[in-house]
């Protein structure tokens, strides 16, 4: 049935055999989020036959119009996790408060924290959408009492699994549990994900960038120098010409960076001041994060590391960096010039404007 193949199941039982502290619960948790995956893939592949699209009639948390598909992925998730056994909490892009494992059933040791439906602005237009989970243990203190918000936020660093599944041409998903990032491809005739893309390697120079660039003048300068210079292309200090992508869907760009290298920027800017970014720190930065970190890349806000940030609310949202690394450590170095001042423009009345690169 597997042609020889290794399945999701295969493969967490060989890495529990390399990595004795991933534990059983860990590998059963994961084993029901592909379930969840594998339900909401079958809604988004019927689209407009089952019914599916179009708007829900109401808002999320965030003030974000709810798709139809973003409530019924977010509902897969609590159907087929809630019961296990292994999971004291969820939490959910599409949920205010988060949600304890109902009395009726078992509570184990973990949380799980979910975009349920990633990208779902694309869904109406048929471009590719996903899911991203993170899996993190229970605060110790928190075993013996109801759990909180507050059990949730952690430093991405302390994940103990991430991964998305993406809804495209194919359906895949893609995992780690800290010992590399896989892909595993859906073989819809037998309902298993295979594993198709071991140890994933992400190139750490790139020649592609992805950002929204209808956002240009509410950038951040160190952002704005960034993305000029690879506008120069090779009559610039780059010396090469680069290429553009933006699908508007995290799991799309994060995958294609996964597939092919490349950048992501979705950075601070000043278009409102009270959102530090536009992504979520704990269901979409930080398990991307740890995928692209496990595969050689880098994830940054730009000032810190990704996973070094202490969260200090479910829904927090902030700048996010990400992919090959040595673009990511350049961005790095420009947000830290910026702070020194090295990369100001200088005036001088004999020379009018000058700037260490050029604005026209
Ligand atoms: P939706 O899930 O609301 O479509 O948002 C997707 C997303 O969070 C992320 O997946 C994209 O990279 C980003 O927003 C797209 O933002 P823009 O709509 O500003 O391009």
């Amino acid at each position: 049935m597997l042609c020889g193949r290794t399945n999701v199941n295969k493969f967490l039982v060989e890495e529990q055999r390399r990595n004795p502290a991933l534990i059983g619960d860990v590998s059963m948790l994961i084993s029901d989020v592909v379930r969840s995956c594998k339900a909401i893939g079958q809604g988004v592949s019927r689209g407009s036959l089952a019914g599916v699209l179009g708007d829900e009639g109401s808002r999320n948390v965030q003030g974000e119009v709810q798709k139809k598909l973003d409530v019924l992925a977010n509902q897969a998730f609590l159907h087929h996790c809630e019961w296990g056994g292994h999971l004291r909490a969820m939490a959910s892009e599409e949920m205010e408060d988060i949600h304890p494992i109902p009395a009726e059933h078992p509570r184990g040791n973990y949380l799980l924290v979910f975009d349920p439906l990633d990208g779902s602005s694309n869904i109406d237009v048929n471009l590719s959408v996903g899911s991203i989970f993170s899996v993190l243990r229970c605060p110790d203190h928190a075993s013996a009492q109801p759990p909180t918000a507050a059990d949730f936020l952690q430093c991405g660093s302390r994940q103990v699994a991430a991964g998305y599944a993406i809804y495209g041409p194919s359906t895949m998903l893609v995992l780690t549990v800290g010992n590399g990032t896989h892909g595993f491809t859906l073989n819809r005739d037998i309902g298993e994900f295979l594993l198709t893309h071991p140890d994933l390697a992400i190139s750490p120079d790139t020649r592609e960038f992805a950002i929204n660039a209808s956002n240009e003048r509410f950038w951040e300068p160190p952002v704005q120098r960034y993305v000029a210079e690879c506008l120069q292309g090779k009559s610039g200090v780059r010396g090469k010409d680069f290429n553009m992508r933006w699908v508007a869907s995290m799991v799309a760009e994060v995958h294609r960076i996964l597939m092919r290298g490349g950048v992501f920027m979705y950075p601070r800017d000043s278009k409102d001041l009270s959102k530090p970014g536009r992504l979520r720190l704990l269901y979409e930065a930080n398990p991307m994060a740890m995928i692209v970190v496990q595969a050689g890349g880098q994830a940054s806000t730009g000032d810190e590391r990704i996973l070094d940030v202490q969260p200090t609310s479910l829904h927090q949202r902030v700048p996010v960096i990400l992919g090959s690394r040595n673009e990511v450590e350049r961005i790095e170095r420009y947000h830290r010039e910026h702070a020194s001042g090295e990369d100001q423009p200088f005036r001088s009345p004999l020379f009018s404007t000058r700037t260490l690169f050029r604005d026209d």
